[in-house]
């Protein structure tokens, strides 16, 4: 299948925060999923759910040929490979992956609804995937930058001495 570009949006606020934004990269990255650039890292208030400590989110960006249903798989596996409990709807977790966006595709699916049906109002999601792609464009909603621009950058603070890093591409076998 034709590759496409792939939005991811990572998040945690339990445990060690970083370190598990590092492993979801390394866990995500690989044949499947040919991971293009991550962003910075940014500290931002919780949005909705109890009372609960700040998150750390960033935005992974890749190419993938994969059909959309394995995109969440592989998310869900690095979640599960995290350890998370799902015990409440916006609840603390060590680690959250969001399908934002996969091509162009636009779907209500439930399970698997593209682009994510909150995203375009996330300032946690939008400001990392501007850092990371200055010309990224959310389906049926446009530029990031305007949205970006509505939605202001008040609960968002970027963590200037950590950075993320993508693992090594995987060696292609060779071309004969
Ligand atoms: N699902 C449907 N579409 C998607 C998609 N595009 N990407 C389904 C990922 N999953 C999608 O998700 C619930 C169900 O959504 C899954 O079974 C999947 O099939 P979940 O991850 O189990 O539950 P959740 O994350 O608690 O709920 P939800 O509705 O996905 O919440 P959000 O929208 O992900 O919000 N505040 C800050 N500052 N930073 C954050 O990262 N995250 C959330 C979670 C809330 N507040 C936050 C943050
Ligand atoms: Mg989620």
């Amino acid at each position: 299948m034709k590759e496409r570009p792939v939005v991811l949006a990572l998040g945690s606020n339990l445990g060690d925060r970083l370190a598990n934004l590092q492993r979801a990269v390394n866990l995500l990255c690989g044949d499947g999923l040919r991971c293009t650039a991550v962003s910075g890292v940014y500290e931002t208030a919780p949005v909705g759910g109890p009372p609960q400590d700040d998150y750390l989110n960033a935005v992974l960006l890749g190419r993938s040929g994969l059909p959309a249903g394995e995109i969440l798989q592989l998310a869900q596996a690095a979640e599960a490979e995290l350890h998370r409990v799902r015990a409440e709807r916006w609840g603390p977790r060590t680690l959250d992956v969001d399908v934002i966006a996969y091509g162009d595709e636009i779907s209500p699916d439930a399970r698997l609804t593209l682009p994510h049906p909150r995203a375009h109002e996330r300032a946690f999601v939008l400001v990392p995937w501007l850092e990371a792609d200055p010309e990224a464009v959310l389906p049926g909603h446009g530029n990031v930058a305007g949205l970006v621009a509505a939605t202001g950058t008040a609960d968002v603070r970027r963590l200037d001495d950590v950075v993320l890093t993508l693992p090594p591409a995987r060696p292609r076998e060779a071309v004969t």
